[in-house]
């Protein structure tokens, strides 16, 4: 953002913290994170957040929390005071906020403008705190191209709608382009994590995002469907020309953010409803509850390989 203020400043925001690009932020001690509830003028975000290196983000309230109590307990941390860990987002109901150690859990809803949000609103949260190099992880489900549900994508590359390494968002009336692209020595790192720890479908591999649930992954279940068999095998068929394994609606929007900043990221999803299969197989409620631990066990397994080199 320049803010019609000249880029030469934002340039001095940037030099001084690697992942901010807006110089308005600087000594700005007002900053209110509207959508996490959190104000800079109530909260000392040093003192609560300072010790954050790890940022996890999947899409519903309920499954963060119950990541944060995983965390809790595999990390053997002590229980916080009172019965129930602490939404820090208060009153907001926007998001639903848990720290746990050195690992935030936030859920980021749906889509591109909810993730985007949240990401703008956590990474100044990080930012305030003076954080140094944080790692963000997305642990969620999607769908699957050509795989079978359960199986868990390490995404490698994040492409839009239109099989581009692009998230395309409007800035004042127009349309800007902004690379996507993940660290790879990261998903090097989860790859040989995954190697020797688990038993369950890992790969790694090419995820699109969608703007669309139902009608951008040719779904025969929307509100509106106009396009036909043909069409959709067709679709198909570019999934597969371009080899894409699996379908979000969040990735672009986190790696072309993240890669901006200079943030590392890595998103793990595990499938739970294939797109490209003739007919829907729903999963049972308990082989769902199985596979979104999937990812979240990886994510525990390298926060405690990293704990124990640092
Ligand atoms: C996966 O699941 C949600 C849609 O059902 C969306 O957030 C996604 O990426």
């Amino acid at each position: 953002c320049t803010n019609g203020i000249g880029s030469a400043q934002n340039e001095i925001a940037y030099k001084n913290n690697g992942y901010i690009r807006n110089s308005y932020l600087q000594n700005n001690d007002n900053d209110n994170l509207f959508h996490l509830n959190l104000s800079r003028k109530d909260l000392n975000f040093k003192a609560t957040f300072g010790d954050v290196k790890f940022v996890c983000i999947g899409g519903t309230a309920h499954r963060m929390k119950n990541f944060a109590y995983f965390i809790m307990k595999e990390l053997e941390l002590p229980f916080p005071n009172g019965s129930d860990l602490k939404d820090l987002t208060g009153h907001g109901h926007r998001y639903s906020m848990y720290k746990v150690g050195c690992v935030l859990c936030v859920n980021h809803g749906m889509g591109y403008p909810s993730i985007m949000i949240l990401l703008n609103e956590v990474i100044k949260l990080l930012y305030y705190a003076e954080v140094e190099d944080p790692i963000i992880f997305r642990i969620g489900t999607s769908g699957g191209s050509y795989i079978p549900n359960g199986t868990v994508v390490i995404s490698n590359e994040a492409v839009n709608d239109y099989f581009e390494p692009y998230c395309l968002i409007p800035v004042l009336g127009k349309t800007t382009k902004q690379r996507t692209m993940l660290d790879q020595n990261l998903i090097s790192e989860l790859q040989n994590i995954c190697e020797n720890n688990f038993d369950f479908p890992i790969i790694v591999g090419k995820t699109m995002s969608n703007e669309h649930f139902y009608e951008s992954t040719a779904s025969k279940y929307g509100l509106i469907c106009e396009y036909s068999d043909e069409d959709r095998n067709q679709f198909f068929g570019l999934l597969k020309k371009h080899k894409v394994v699996n379908l979000d609606m969040e990735a672009v929007v986190l790696s072309s953010l993240t890669h901006k900043l200079g943030i590392k990221s890595a998103i793990i999803n595990v499938v739970v409803n294939s797109v490209t299969t003739e007919e829907l197989i729903v999963p049972t409620e308990q082989e769902r509850k199985e596979w979104e631990k999937r990812p979240q066990k990886i994510v525990l397994e390298y926060i405690k390989q990293y704990q124990s080199r640092n």
